[in-house]
């Protein structure tokens, strides 16, 4: 299958310094579809005299809903690969082939761009890998595949990728969902190196910290329905220790020289021993109740 009908998925919001660039880059790849999220400046018309297709969400309705417009619009007029680039210019549209040729080779459904594959990542300020690290860990754990660059926006679907897919997230979360989501149907998902440039203009619209305690939300709360023993058993460790350190706490002047228990430190400890049994069960029980939910699928 060497030619497949390609499109090139742009979600875009506020992106008139750069879209231009992209957009004339990509359209060596495949048809190219801007999908402008509502922006306030010139991004559709530059996007459109640049040769885009450009659908228009009329207020912005964040990354995640633009990119399902983007997904909807390639199933409807019959595309076999999507391809997905930012707006913004980090990624080279030169690299698109590099994610292409695994879908070509019918090696994989979903291909990822990462720029953690060449050593590239060293220019990537230690705060934001270090959230990195903990997306792509939490990720991880709930899809159970190794992804070493989670929160790429630079990705390839094939056909049967777009059509498994019912994505739910409005906003970034997106990256995440649709890992899980596909490694769940047992979908095969590979990384290619990629390069990201980080001397963009607007490289980053979000503030790092909101959106990484965002994503992180949605993600745990992912790993709360797929793996609830794991998550609850965390969390009850977590009640656990701050038990035993309260308690600690409260008896040190009994052992140190025997003078009275500390009580506010003591109920504290009680109080999260409780917590942490009580974690515990919840875990157990939502545990048991996910298996006789995935049985139930399996025998229908
Ligand atoms: N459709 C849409 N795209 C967005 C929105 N926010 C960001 N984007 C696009 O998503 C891509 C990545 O966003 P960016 O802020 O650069 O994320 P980062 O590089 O991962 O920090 C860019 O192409 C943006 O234009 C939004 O609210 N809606
Ligand atoms: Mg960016």
């Amino acid at each position: 299958m060497i030619n497949m009908k390609t499109i090139i998925v742009i979600p875009a919001y506020n992106e008139e310094l750069t879209i231009g660039s992209v957009v004339t880059l990509a359209k060596k790849y495949g048809d190219v579809l801007v999908v402008d999220d509502g922006s306030s400046d010139r991004t559709s018309e530059i996007a459109e005299s640049s040769g885009a297709i450009v659908v228009k969400h009329e207020v912005n309705k964040g990354k995640g809903k633009a990119l399902k417009t983007g997904f909807n619009y390639a199933l409807a007029n019959d595309y076999d690969v999507v391809v997905c680039i930012d707006a913004d210019g980090q990624h080279n549209p030169d690299e698109i082939p590099l994610l292409l040729e695994p879908i070509l080779e019918d090696k994989a459904d979903l291909v990822i761009g990462s720029r953690y594959l060449n050593g590239a990542h060293k220019n990537i300020p230690l705060y934001r890998r270090l959230g990195l690290w903990v997306l792509n860990t939490t990720t991880v754990l709930a899809s159970g595949i190794r992804i070493t660059d989670s929160q790429s926006g630079f990705r390839a679907l094939n056909k049967k990728a777009l059509e498994s897919l019912d994505l739910s997230s409005t906003g970034y979360n997106v990256e995440s969902e649709m890992i899980a989501q596909l490694s769940e149907k047992g979908l095969r998902i590979t990384e290619v190196p990629i390069n990201v440039r980080y001397d963009v203009p607007n490289k980053h619209k979000k503030n790092p910290f909101s959106h990484g305690m965002g994503v992180l939300a949605k993600v745990v709360g992912l790993i709360g329905y797929r793996r609830p023993l794991l998550l609850f058993s965390v969390l009850s460790l977590l009640s656990f220790i701050t038990s035993g350190i309260l308690a600690y706490w409260a008896l040190e002047p009994y052992y140190t020289y025997g003078g009275k228990v500390y009580l506010t430190q003591a109920i504290g400890a009680g109080i999260f021993a409780i917590i942490g049994i009580q974690l515990f069960i919840a875990g157990l029980t939502l545990n048991a109740l996910a298996q006789m939910v995935r049985r139930g699928k399996d025998e229908l």
